[in-house]
């Protein structure tokens, strides 16, 4: 079986056909170009006041016009084809990006309701189209739960689209209307002839209301793969036109999968997903969950199918209850201790024991949550907490007493989390005062710069010592510090926290950055500079450092990634020369295009290929890699964490057979890895 089959997901790499949607659902007629037509009804108008609201004040319905409220748009179309397939009306839901901008939903439900709404005299689907929160007025009881801003109407979508183009395939008719921002059209049309059942709507976002129009393959294919796991069974097509880009998400096992697939690059304790599902007092409790040899955790916290990522009462319900039940499994069982049984009445574990290695997937269905926090992310029901870890304590305990062969292993592994947590913590209280990491010394080899403000500060970490030589000397020292790095960098993927900070490299590297790191002590606040350029050779080896550093950042201080604080400097591969004229090149299609361009052609042009940044003297690295004006730096990203998450753990793991399979499917990408 390959890793697809088990997961569910597939990956289409053959060229895309016009005619393949017509083959995912049934038959569908392409939308002719949207046109304008100024004339509206009289009685449209108080409809259209609604959605003016929408478009005066759009964050109020979608959170904002950056890339989130953007991708809003098409949560909240995917949202009602989904409820279409839970009800068993649907299948499948396709979400093509054409080429234009413009980004189609279909699905193969009941299709949109058609039929004259009486006191209006208008066909439903208009209404729901242009009537705020008209939606739920046609019978979709569906919002049972819904969650923030999720479920506030297709009409939004509508408002905040330059237009809008809606099929309906119903009663064996075709239905079609279009819009232009939120105004009719013309009025629907209706075709007899439909084979189908289902609903199609293409829209392109507004660039009068948002700052990007653009849609993000990896957003998308990343909220969609978690609806996929989230809604078992659902079957969920993601294609772009432009790239040929196409993945289909479907798991039968629904958050259990989601724990397979995570676990794919990594090394579990025991084989089998914990899994269960329990209902109470209305709320409904969905948990997969398994341990890896690894020490990073991976919680995943879902409050109907919204991605909680700040936590909240479910999460600490969940937490409680996985300490409780290893500290009572512990107590029943003191013979795990073996010789030191007796100690077993002592020993305390904490829920840090608990979380290395730890992938869980937790999903609750709760009727009115309530979202807290800047970015509603956290839940706040005060009742959900005590639900949560009874339930889960319940099942875990049981599952345990039943299941030996998985409880022990899982069991020896925790009183190792809880031995190496002892330890490091007796050795914190020994060292207290030397560990520079407390006092938070800067490091004797950084040159820093003169300005304190954060928010103009740079930080080159610079692989190798004459590299650092040289940017010591090029910089601008009232903005750009440099910390030149010795020596080998940690290979952090395998390494628990309290090693990691045994390396003089990472404690130079956290004391320069100031933010500290860990749980409870990373304070992003204190970040000294709002740059942090990764500066490596470009070659191998320079590749090399850069994913370690990458590999750390990503692991152990997140939040700066998040932030967009980390860079990759982009030092110039070539230095062209002829006569008295010097240019550099960053990549060999650049070489190719000076040496044409500029030099018109190859004669008398000599070229020095850079294998290292020690080989440029300090002006030169100065005026290529690090000069704001003319450098490039390229931002770290990651969108789509779950993705990075398996891409460090393939790259710096034990797994040999999973690196192998990405070195040879992503062999072009991995020479430009930008998580
Ligand atoms: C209102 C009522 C019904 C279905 C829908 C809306 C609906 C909306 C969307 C948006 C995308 N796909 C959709 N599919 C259905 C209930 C229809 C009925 O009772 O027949």
């Amino acid at each position: 079986m390959t890793q697809s089959e088990i997961t569910g997901e597939s990956r289409q790499d053959d060229p895309i056909k016009e005619t393949d949607e017509i083959a995912v659902i049934s038959a569908s007629n392409d939308n002719l170009g949207p046109g304008f037509d100024d004339e509206y009804s009289a009685r449209n108008i108080k409809v259209l006041e609604g959605l003016e609201a929408v478009r005066k004040r759009p964050g109020m319905y979608i959170g904002g016009t950056g890339s989130d409220g953007l991708h809003h748009l098409v949560w909240e179309i995917v949202d009602n084809s989904i409820d279409e397939v839970l009800a068993k009306h649907a299948s499948t839901v396709l979400v093509n990006m054409h080429e234009d901008g413009s980004l189609s939903i279909l699905d193969d439900g009941r299709g949109i309701p058609t039929d004259i709404h009486e006191p209006t005299g208008k066909p439903a689907l208009e209404i729901i189209l242009t009537v705020l929160h008209s939606g739920g007025k046609f019978d979709k009881k569906s919002y049972k739960y819904s969650g923030g801003l999720h479920g506030v109407g297709i009409s939004v979508v509508n408002a905040l689209s330059e237009w809008l183009d809606v099929t309906v395939w119903r009663d064996g008719k075709i239905f079609q209307q279009s819009f232009r921002r939120g105004f009719t059209n013309g009025e629907m049309t209706i075709t007899e002839g439909a084979t189908r059942t289902g609903t199609r709507i293409r829209f392109k976002p507004d660039s009068e209301i948002f700052e990007n129009t653009e849609f993000s393959y990896e957003i998308l294919s990343k909220r969609l793969r978690e609806m996929a796991f989230l809604n078992k069974g659902v079957k969920i097509v993601l294609r772009q036109r432009s790239t040929q880009k196409c993945h289909t998400f479907e798991y039968v096992g629904g958050i259990s999968s989601f724990v397979d697939f995570l676990n794919e690059t990594k090394t579990p304790i025991f084989k089998d997903v914990i899994a269960f599902n329990k209902e109470k007092d209305n709320i409904e409790i969905d948990v997969a969950m398994s341990y890896n040899d690894g020490y990073a955790e991976q919680f995943y916290a879902f409050v109907n199918n919204i991605s909680t990522t700040d936590g909240g009462t479910h999460v600490v319900g969940f937490r409680s209850a996985l300490t409780k039940v290893f500290n009572k499994y512990l107590k029943e069982n003191p013979d795990i201790l073996g010789k030191e049984k007796a100690k077993a009445g002592e020993i305390k574990l904490t829920t840090e024991d608990t979380r290395e290695g730890l992938i869980a997937v937790l999903s609750i269905r709760v009727p009115e949550p309530q979202f807290e926090g800047q970015t509603k992310g956290k839940l706040g029901n005060p009742e959900v907490r005590a639900i949560v870890d009874q339930a889960v304590s319940d099942v875990l305990y049981d599952y345990f007493e039943q299941n030996p062969n998985t409880a022990r292993p899982l069991m020896d592994k925790i009183l190792l989390s809880m031995k190496a947590r002892m330890a490091a913590q007796k050795a914190r209280e020994l060292t207290r005062r030397k560990t520079a990491l407390e006092g938070g010394s800067l490091p004797g080899k950084l040159a820093d710069c003169s300005e304190k403000d954060p928010a103009k500060c740079e930080l080159f970490i610079v692989e190798g010592n004459s590299a650092g030589g040289s940017a010591k000397q090029g910089r601008d020292r009232r903005i750009q510090a440099i910390l030149p790095l010795r020596g080998k960098i940690l290979n952090v993927e395998k390494t628990r926290l309290e090693r990691v900070l045994g390396s003089e490299t990472i404690r130079d590297l956290i004391n320069a950055i100031g933010t500290n790191v860990g749980k409870d002590d990373f304070d992003i606040n204190k970040i000294r500079y709002h740059k942090v350029v990764i500066m490596t050779d470009a070659d191998v080896d320079g590749a090399h450092i850069r994913t370690l550093l990458l590999t750390f950042f990503f692991r152990y201080m997140p939040e700066i990634i998040q932030n967009g604080y980390l860079y990759a400097a982009q030092p110039p591969l070539f230095k062209l020369k002829k006569g008295k004229i010097e240019k550099y090149a960053f990549s060999d299609e650049e070489k190719d295009k000076i040496i044409e361009e500029d030099f018109g052609g190859p004669d008398k042009v000599t070229m020095q290929r850079y294998k290292g940044l020690g080989e440029m003297n300090p002006e030169q690295l100065w005026e290529t890699t690090m000069n704001p004006e003319s450098r490039i730096l390229k931002q770290v990203k990651a969108d789509d964490e779950t993705e990075a998450d398996r891409i460090f753990s393939v790259l710096m793991g034990d797994k040999v057979e999973p690196r192998r399979d990405f070195i040879t499917q992503y062999a072009k990408q991995v020479k430009n890895l930008d998580i």
